[in-house]
């Protein structure tokens, strides 16, 4: 079987890479944009690019490879690839979907009970000897029979909203139509509606330029003084401002946040709050779920390459 030319982008577990340089000739850089320092001949003879991080990959690092048909993504966001500049050029993009919906939501509940009852200051308390010195925890908020809204259900919006129903919650939902959910689970065409809706926002639509600060100071202004919103989407999503400005004047009574606008730099102001709970974009950073990621990632190359149909293609 011929080997063909794959450059691999960003950092892979050393199984992944060495399953994509037993089975491709390979060459690596770590960003699309050391693309164009590849020689010549590397990058006339890439046909595929296997892709994995947050740096963008655009129509200038396309054309540095005039042979390239396949971007592979690790990943199920594809925000940072230009789909449009991609489909113009024939180059198909695939994604990782699915095999990380269950991780993302564990995630995003998680942030949520952490958030709300104050998990990682109460350890702290425990740690520092403040128990023993001052006394009791000061009393946190409760987190069962609230009103819950998903800011998008998709595949990990509707994970989010079946666990949550476990805490005896009330799910809204926001996205494009209504979907085939609950018949409980309350519509909302428009987000300053889902936000005047609920105690508790998750945010999970798909990043992209179509959904930059789609969590807008209006749908923040609209969320009750004692709500918290989660994201585990994109920080673009969120106008991080915005938010910023709630947290601080009191009119937002927490957030937790695994995205940012600028990561992995987060905004000083965030980490100063004692009401944000910050993550380090690890939404589906499980051993499994990554191997998961990188077996499906691998398995649209090898179809590529072999000429049958991809799995998860995007576009
Ligand atoms: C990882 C993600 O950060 O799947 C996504 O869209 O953002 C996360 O799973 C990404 O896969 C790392 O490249």
């Amino acid at each position: 079987m011929p080997r063909s030319n794959i450059i691999l982008v960003g950092a892979y577990s050393p199984q992944q890479r060495e399953r994509l340089e037993t089975r491709f000739t390979t060459c690596s850089v770590d960003t699309p944009q050391q693309l164009m320092r590849l020689a010549s001949d590397e990058r006339k003879a890439c046909a595929a690019v296997a892709c994995h991080g947050h740096s963008p990959f655009g129509a200038a690092e396309m054309d540095a490879l005039p042979s390239l048909r396949l971007i592979a993504n690790f990943g199920v966001g594809y925000d940072d690839i230009d789909i449009d500049a991609a489909t113009s050029r024939g180059i198909t993009v695939t994604n990782t979907p699915n095999v990380l919906n269950d991780d993302v939501a564990d995630l995003a509940v998680g942030m949520y009970l952490a958030l709300k009852r104050r998990l990682i200051a109460g350890d702290r308390w425990v740690r520092s000897g403040d128990w023993a010195r001052i006394g009791s925890f000061p009393l946190n908020a409760h987190t069962s029979g609230l009103r819950v809204g998903i800011l998008g259900m998709g595949r990990i919006g509707k994970e989010i909203a079946d666990r949550m129903v476990a805490f005896k919650t009330t799910v809204h939902y926001q996205s494009r139509q209504a979907k085939q959910v609950p018949s409980d689970w309350v519509y909302h065409a428009d987000a300053i509606d889902l936000a005047r809706s609920v105690d508790v926002l998750f945010v999970t639509i798909v990043g992209g330029d179509e959904t930059r600060h789609f969590v807008s100071a209006e749908v923040l202004s609209a969320l009750p003084s004692d709500a918290v919103v989660i994201n585990v989407s994109r920080g673009t999503v969120i106008d991080e401002d915005a938010l910023i400005q709630r947290l601080q004047g009191g009119f937002l009574a927490g957030a937790a946040l695994d995205v940012f606008a600028t990561e992995p730099h987060v905004d000083p102001r965030l980490c100063d709050q004692e009401n944000v709970l910050l993550q380090p974009h690890q939404g589906s950073g499980t051993i499994n779920t990554r191997e998961s990621m990188g077996d499906l990632q691998y398995a649209n190359i090898l179809a590529f390459t072999e000429g049958n149909e991809l799995i998860t293609p995007v576009n």
